[in-house]
């Protein structure tokens, strides 16, 4: 069993796509065991993409996932991470094939409406940044 951090972002928000990106991932079968909304600040956002710190794109990407409310998710299940990454489809929505999230709903390569964990370490990381223990339920 893996999990699996999912955000939300705010150009899907803004567009009304929160329930659609849900009801997508809730169809893979894997679970949701934890949400909330949050207005992440600057901090936060650097530290959640920390690993792209040096990248020319740092500034714009923490400036943006911090510029309104986003939903931030885990959903749980055998191959989590890579399953959501299948269904989100690749980083730029011009390059994601039709069907997946970012193909249907992205913008560009940096409004592209979903965050998925890419491995098993970094999704304990990200979670543990979001949400206590006691907020990732068993049901
Ligand atoms: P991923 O979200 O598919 O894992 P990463 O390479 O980890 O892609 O990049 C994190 C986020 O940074 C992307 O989802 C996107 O919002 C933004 N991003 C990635 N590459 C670029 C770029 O070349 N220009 C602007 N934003 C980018
Ligand atoms: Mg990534």
């Amino acid at each position: 069993m893996e999990k699996s951090l999912v955000i939300i972002k705010p150009d899907a928000m803004q567009r009304g796509l929160a329930g659609t990106i849900i009801a997508r991932l809730e169809q893979t079968g894997l679970k949701m065991v934890a949400i909330k909304m949050l207005h992440l600040n600057k901090a936060l956002a650097q530290e959640h993409y920390s690993v792209h710190k040096n990248k020319p794109f740092f500034n714009d990407l923490v400036n943006y996932i911090s510029s309104a409310p986003i939903i931030i998710a885990v959903f749980q299940g055998e191959k989590a991470i890579e399953v959501i990454r299948r269904i989100m489809g690749a980083t730029d929505p011009a390059k994601a094939e039709a069907g997946t999230i970012r193909g249907d709903f992205g913008l560009d390569i940096e409004h592209n409406s979903v965050h998925g964990s890419d491995s098993v370490e970094t999704a304990e990381k990200e979670i543990k940044l979001f949400f206590s223990e006691d907020e990732i339920y068993t049901y």
